[in-house]
Formats: structure tokens, C-alpha cells, sequence
């Protein structure tokens, strides 16, 4: 093909805009070579653009619909939110030490104390077990080799403490506190790792419209880091290279607008080379979970 016979986006969606008129392919194809197209480069040209076309438009009706997400407060920028003292808590100024966005992922340094850690730890340690994953083809959970951690789960307000972080969070992301799930809280001894997954429910699972019942969708998760191990234990998102620091206090946010792997929100935890990892997740779902 001559330079002077570049399909560009121009041509490409003048030719959309033909093809969804009514014009047929013969009166395209004559246009195109009234204006010093050959007859062969322009059939190519057509063909090429309306199946790109095509292909693109059945993707958009298979996939599923976009849903509002948590978002960051003020999140313009600013290298620190600062968040008003919510009932029993101080003011805070919460460092935002990275922001990916796509997918969206934000890093913030210095969102939860070391004694509010250590208080989690204690509280949660008496109540840990091999942890469990839901389990979207029955919608209920079970124990899974991906997942080498023990965890537990608090219920939403079960104490002042979870209390008082739940209420942070939702001043930090704009989200209601009823539409988030209890924390769940993870350690991850030496050796132990959580594969990369989606946190979202798998829509092709017969289990899913069970889970979705009680608040919909997942829409973004947050994993607070309670104690740091000495190696290891980075969060990873595998599709775009990017690993966060487990570093005590901090903590990861990331959203995914649709439960679809487009939203490049794969993520897992590497192992733990040394010492031990303790997290807090909390998940936040479209509607009012209960
Ligand atoms: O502990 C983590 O870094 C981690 C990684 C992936 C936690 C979760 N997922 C989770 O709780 O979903
Ligand atoms: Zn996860």
C-alpha cells in the first residue's frame, strides 16, 4: 500500500459511519476509489475496518455493565488526605504514597497506628483458622491450596475498634460503612502466599447470585498492613508489574469497575521469605451489605 493509502482512524470511521448509514459495500468501495483508491486496497480496507468494528461492539454488549466505585477523597494530586476526626477518632493525615489508574490502585502510608495494629492482632489472634476462600460454585467457602494463610473475620462494628477504622475508611473512600463486609484479618507465616486472584465474584459461578444477594458486587478492596515481615510479602498485580511494600500502618486500595479481568485488577501476595505478615482486608460492595 503507498503512503498516500493509510487506513487512519479518519478513514476508518468514515467508513463505520457509511456501513451504519445504509451505504452499501459497493458504494463505499466506489467512493473510495473516486478519491484515487485501488479497488483492492479499498474492499481490504473495508472489510478489515467493519470486522474490527464488529469485534469491538459484541465485546461491549458481552460485557458486564460498569459500576460506580469507591474513590479516594481528593484524590487530585495531593500527596496527603487529611480526614476529619470521625466520633472516638483524631484528626489523621493520610500520606498517598502511590496512585495507578488504570488499573486504579492508590498506596497510602500511615492510615492505621501501630497500637491500632497491634490491638487487631490481639484481638483476632485467638480466633485464627486455615483460611478459606468463598467459594462461588456453591457460595459458601472453602479451604484452598492457593492460599496458604489463617485468617478470621470480625462482623462490622463488633467492637470499638473495628469501629472507629470502619468509619475512617468509609471518610477516606466516600463509601458508606453498611456497604462494607467485616474485616477480615490474614497471617501469612514464613512460606506462606496467597495466589493472584480476583476479589470480585466470578458472574459464570452458580454459587454467585447467592453472594450477590447480600450487598451485590464487590467493587474495590482495601488491605491494611498490620505487622511487616522482614522479607517478602509484597501484594503484587501481576498484569501491570506493580508491588506494594507490606510497611505496618499502610495500606493498599483498589477498585475494579466490573467483575472483569479487563479491569487489570489481578492481585495476589508473594510468600513470606522471613518472619510473619499480618493484613486486614476490607471489601467494599455496591449496596448495603448485611
Ligand atoms: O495480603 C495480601 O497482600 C493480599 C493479597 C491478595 C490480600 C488479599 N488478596 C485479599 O485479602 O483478598
Ligand atoms: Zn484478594
Amino acid at each position: 500500500m503507498s503512503a498516500t493509502q493509510q487506513i487512519t482512524p479518519e478513514l476508518q470511521r468514515w467508513i463505520v459511519e457509511q456501513a451504519t448509514s445504509g451505504q452499501s459495500p459497493e458504494a463505499v468501495i466506489k467512493a473510495m476509489q473516486d478519491s484515487g483508491w485501488s479497488a483492492q486496497v479499498a474492499e481490504q480496507a473495508l472489510e478489515d475496518t467493519l470486522r474490527d468494528h464488529l469485534a469491538e461492539s459484541d465485546l461491549a454488549r458481552t460485557l458486564p455493565p460498569k459500576m460506580r466505585v469507591p474513590e479516594p477523597l481528593s484524590d487530585d494530586g495531593s500527596l496527603s488526605i487529611v480526614l476529619a476526626p470521625a466520633p472516638a477518632d483524631e484528626v489523621r493525615q493520610v500520606r498517598v504514597l502511590s496512585s495507578l489508574m488504570n488499573p486504579r490502585v492508590v498506596v497510602f502510608g500511615g492510615l492505621l497506628s501501630a497500637a491500632e495494629c497491634d490491638d487487631l492482632i490481639a484481638l483476632a489472634r485467638p480466633r485464627l483458622a486455615r483460611s478459606e476462600t468463598v467459594e462461588s460454585r456453591t457460595g459458601g467457602s472453602q479451604v484452598n491450596e492457593t492460599r496458604t494463610s489463617e485468617g478470621m473475620f470480625f462482623s462490622r462494628e463488633e467492637n470499638p475498634l473495628c469501629a472507629r477504622i470502619e468509619r475512617r475508611i468509609a471518610e477516606l473512600l466516600a463509601w458508606p460503612v453498611n456497604h462494607g463486609e467485616g474485616l477480615q484479618i490474614l497471617r501469612y507465616r514464613t512460606g506462606a502466599e496467597y495466589k493472584p486472584h480476583y476479589d470480585y465474584f466470578d458472574l459464570e459461578q452458580p454459587g454467585t447470585p447467592a453472594l450477590l444477594a447480600r450487598g451485590g458486587q464487590r467493587v474495590a478492596s482495601l488491605v491494611m498492613y498490620l505487622k511487616t515481615p522482614q522479607r517478602g510479602g509484597a501484594t503484587v498485580f501481576p498484569d501491570v508489574q506493580f508491588n506494594v511494600a507490606p510497611v505496618k500502618g499502610n495500606a493498599v486500595f483498589f477498585s475494579y469497575d466490573r467483575p472483569h479481568p479487563m479491569t487489570r485488577s489481578l492481585h495476589g501476595s508473594a510468600p513470606v521469605l522471613e518472619g510473619e505478615k499480618w493484613v486486614a482486608t476490607k471489601w467494599l460492595r455496591e449496596r448495603r451489605f448485611e
